[in-house]
């Protein structure tokens, strides 16, 4: 078994949780960044392990990164933490800089301090975000960045500089270009969670309706176990370099509907539906789809969960957990 020790930041998200899981069953020492003194998400993480080590730190705080890298003393470190959510990013633009953009440079100068032979390795979670308006299709690791939202930018910030310190002082530096991906683990403020969690509520007769933005928006949508997958893969690369991770396949939030509402027996799903202006963005990405070709070649990594699989896996998850 190996005794590799991995520091994961974000530790108590979607894909914190999961990654944990992957290197667990790796034989990893898994260590996390926990923000707050009493995050009400620790017992998540507790629930996959009591095992993992929490260290209590925040993104914005210099010398928190330090105190967790001096203590855990890790062989990979993953930057997952972030404001995620782009609609909130438009209300508190200047928190998701920090947090977002400034929190991945936070981590990267630490690491370059803590350990200047470039013993470490990391991992930038980088965003399709960074499309935004987007310059071809499907977008690849050459596609030119239009960020869309100060989460974009932000991002687009964070991944820039995980290629200066890379190229500027040779640390094993990887940007993973995910599209994205969701599970029962989502949060609730994302589309797919949020249309699955209603849908659930309906066909038990717990709601009448879901009130949402943009139907016509368009993602590659894939499940997230298969993405910390290919974080890891990038990882474990003699040379380090950015992956576009993505399935190909483009579905509108329609789609998901469709899907969700048919898999409880709903036809007609328009009747549950209302639009609202409230969820709509000030400037909105209409579709994001990835080539993810050279994961494949290079990473032999490939999605293995269908949209439709997906969408159905969320809904039956929510309506057992009623
Ligand atoms: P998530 O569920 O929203 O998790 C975000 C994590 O960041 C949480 O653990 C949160 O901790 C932590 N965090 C927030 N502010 C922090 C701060 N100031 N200091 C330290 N930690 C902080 O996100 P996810 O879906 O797992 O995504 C993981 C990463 O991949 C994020 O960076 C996201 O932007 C990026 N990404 C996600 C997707 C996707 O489709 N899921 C696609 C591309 C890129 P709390 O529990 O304390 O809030
Ligand atoms: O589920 P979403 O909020 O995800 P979004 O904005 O694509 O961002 C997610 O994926 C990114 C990767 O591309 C990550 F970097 C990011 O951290 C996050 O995980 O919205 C998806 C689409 C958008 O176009 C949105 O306008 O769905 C549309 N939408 C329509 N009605 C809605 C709603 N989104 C939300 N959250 N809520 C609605 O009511």
């Amino acid at each position: 078994m190996s005794s590799r020790r991995a520091l994961i930041t974000g530790i108590t998200g979607q894909d914190g949780l999961y990654l944990s899981e992957l290197l667990l069953s790796k034989g990893y020492q898994v260590h996390g960044l926990i923000r707050g003194q009493n995050n009400p998400k620790r017992v998540l993480v507790e629930e996959i392990s009591p095992e993992i080590v929490l260290h209590e730190g925040d993104l914005t705080d210099f010398a928190s990164i330090a105190r967790a890298l001096k203590a855990s003393d890790p062989d990979e470190v993953y930057n997952l933490g972030a404001v995620s959510f782009v609609a909130h990013s438009f209300r508190s633009a200047l928190h998701t800089s920090n947090v977002t953009g400034q929190g991945a440079l936070n981590v990267l100068e630490a690491i370059r301090l803590h350990d200047p032979d470039n013993r470490i390795r990391f991992y930038q979670a980088s965003s399709s975000e960074m499309f935004g308006k987007v310059q071809e299709t499907p977008q690849t690791e050459t596609t030119r960045f239009y960020p869309r939202s100060p989460y974009a930018a932000a991002k687009a910030f964070a991944h820039h500089m995980t290629v200066n310190y890379r190229e500027a002082y040779g640390m094993h530096a990887s940007a993973g270009i995910l599209f994205n991906h969701e599970s029962p683990r989502r949060g609730p403020e994302f589309v797919t969670r949020k249309i699955t969690q209603a849908v659930a509520r309906i066909s038990l007769g717990l709601q009448d309706e879901i009130r949402l933005g943009n139907l016509d928006a368009a993602r590659d949508w894939g499940f997230a176990g298969d993405y910390v997958e290919a974080m890891w893969l990038m990882l474990q690369q003699d040379e380090p370099r950015d992956f576009v991770i993505a399935t190909g396949e483009l579905h509108t939030v329609r789609d998901v509907l469709e899907i969700a509402f048919a898999h409880v027996g709903i036809n007609g799903w328009a009747a549950h539906v209302a639009t609202d202006a409230e969820h709509l963005r000030p400037s909105e990405v209409d579709h994001l789809v990835g080539d993810s070709s050279e994961a494949r070649a290079h990473l032999d990594w490939e999605a293995t969960t269908s949209f439709e699989t997906l969408i159905k896996g969320m809904v039956e998850s929510e309506v057992t957990a009623h």
